[in-house]
């Protein structure tokens, strides 16, 4: 069944502006899951206008009272957990078990919040005067603008829309060009589960030049506050310059180069798993997907030949079948693939498949599960041997790719893990003590696995990344929470006159010459 979608302001359909696309199964891409009427840039600005108009109503609801519509949309969410998991796994080609973890997130994310409306705490401090109080509060920013990408279509879109809302800020969410339908769901399932009152939650769809245009007209206009972006590092560095011309910081969720070690003392069979599970499922299109193994010289040979043997055996094809996993997410980024495909050197070895390149009748892959031509699909590729000034290397190859390198000892693995410049996900295998804390102090990276894999953070851990993959922001739990609210700090003097800070401050009369007598 295929739906028409369009953009939502202030509860009512958007006229459509912009282009009518169709948004298509990844696996089948003959089957339309959707028809949708795209926006424009004023679109984007109308959406914020009743999101500004909105806002101050619904910061006036009790903090404990926006709680319980995040827990009304868990409970919700979690009703239709299968039909909205089915949905993911259409529009965007997730397996079915991965989309119903996903979905999962979000309920994770609605429980962990809907107690925080009942604490969103503040503090008392002691003032240095007395009959005097000091205090803090949360305010929320005001007008958040969430833009996200479609490898995660639903959970990481509720890592902002959740905390955001419950912080009494009003949103306009606009998400991928390539989920819409996903994007609809969502925002049908957090406006009508968490009964929230019009032009708080707006939805806009639109492509990414609309949308940035729309930000930037809608940011002159002192319309947005805070802007939340999760995709690539290149638009990320676009939006944080837009934002800082605003003197603005956003909340940055980019891409990731995320390194596995494995040490001579690994379980192997432990770290292959893992290396398949993070390096090729979502088809390597996590921002937390395995980048390269740098795996110790005196393991090498034998990791590579476990990696390969279960590389070679994992079932590719329709994600509602078993499979490790399906297509790419969408055509643009089997486009973008095909290029990194392209950066394999003679040198290289290359493992996993029988081929590489898209799967076809005449490019197969063995153990293939449904019609490899019906949609987007790529064999898996190990590529062992590369070398530090490999583009392979230094660069997120968001696809079913994974690099191998060796080195000698920790401080040279420490080294190639930080070296491409991102800094979201990593992991290490190993059963040394000493090489675990060595490891975690030594990685850049904001997140640091220990015998796991780079994928699968938990929704209440912070979550965020330095360098190329964010300016630092973190996601989840408590975290978030300075995201989405503003410190206010705010004194009360009840003395009756005006006590001067540092100045009227009673002095005690300390003796530092004082000694203890031997
Ligand atoms: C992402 O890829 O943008 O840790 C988020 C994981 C998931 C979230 C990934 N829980 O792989």
């Amino acid at each position: 069944m295929s739906r028409n979608i369009t953009s939502i302001i202030a509860g009512a359909p958007a006229g459509a502006t912009g282009a009518r696309i169709a948004s298509t199964n990844p696996a089948r891409t003959s089957e339309v899951v959707a028809d949708v009427s795209l926006g424009d840039a004023s679109t984007f600005v109308a959406a914020a206008q009743a999101a500004r108009q909105a806002q101050p109503a619904w910061a006036d609801v009790p903090a404990p009272v926006r709680g319980r519509s995040i827990a009304h949309i868990g409970r919700v969410v979690e009703a239709n957990a299968e039909s909205l998991a089915r949905l993911v796994t259409r529009e965007i080609g997730k397996p079915y078990p991965e989309a119903l973890g996903e979905v999962r997130e979000i309920v994770d994310t609605c429980d962990f919040f809907l107690g925080e409306g009942r604490r969103l705490y503040g503090q008392t401090v002691p003032s240095e005067m007395p009959d005097k109080q000091l205090f803090t509060f949360r305010n929320p920013v005001g007008v958040v603008s969430v833009i996200t990408a479609g490898n995660f279509p639903v959970a990481v879109p509720s890592w902002y829309l959740i905390p955001a809302l419950l912080c009494g800020n009003t949103v306009v969410w606009k998400p991928a060009d390539y989920s819409p339908a996903c994007g609809a769901a969502l925002f049908d399932l957090i406006v009508h589960g968490g009964g929230l009152p019009d032009g708080v939650l707006n939805l806009v769809l639109a492509d990414g030049e609309t949308t940035f245009a729309g930000l930037e007209q809608a940011l002159d206009e002192g319309l947005v506050d805070k802007v939340g972006f999760t995709g690539s590092s290149a638009v990320g560095s676009r939006i944080g310059e837009l934002t800082g011309r605003h003197l603005q910081s956003a909340c940055l969720e980019l891409g990731g180069k995320n390194p596995m070690v494995v040490t001579p003392s690994a379980d192997l069979d432990l770290a292959v798993e893992a290396a398949l599970f993070s390096g090729f499922g979502t088809a390597g299109q996590r921002c937390t997907s395995l980048g390269t193994v740098i795996v110790h010289e005196s393991v090498h040979d034998d990791f590579i030949a476990r990696f390969d043997k279960a590389t070679r055996q994992a079932t590719v094809g329709d994600p509602f079948s078993d499979v490790v996993y399906g297509p790419m997410l969408d055509e643009k980024f089997a486009q973008r693939f095909e290029d990194y495909i392209g950066w394999i050197q003679p040198y290289h070895s290359v493992l996993g498949s029988t081929a590489t390149g898209r799967i076809t009748a005449a490019n197969p892959r063995e153990g293939f599960m449904g019609d490899p031509e019906a949609g987007i699909f790529y064999h898996p590729l190990i590529v062992d041997g590369v070398r530090e000034d490999d583009a392979i290397f230094l660069n997120e190859t968001f696809g079913p790719l994974v690099g191998v390198t060796t080195y000698r000892d920790l401080g040279e693995a420490i080294r190639l893990a930080n070296l491409p410049g991102y800094g979201l996900s990593s992991s290490i295998y190993t059963n040394e003590p000493a090489e675990v804390f060595a490891f975690r102090r030594g990685i850049s990276a904001g997140m640091v696995s220990i015998n796991n894999s780079t994928s699968g953070a938990e929704a209440h851990l912070p979550f965020g990344g330095n360098g190329k993959s964010g300016n630092g922001s973190r996601q989840s739990g408590v975290w978030v929470l300075d995201q989405f609210t503003r410190w206010q700090s705010m004194n009360w003097d009840y003395s009756g006159r005006l006590q001067k800070a540092q100045m009227d401050v009673t002095e005690l009369t300390p003796d530092e010459s004082f000694r203890l007598a031997d």
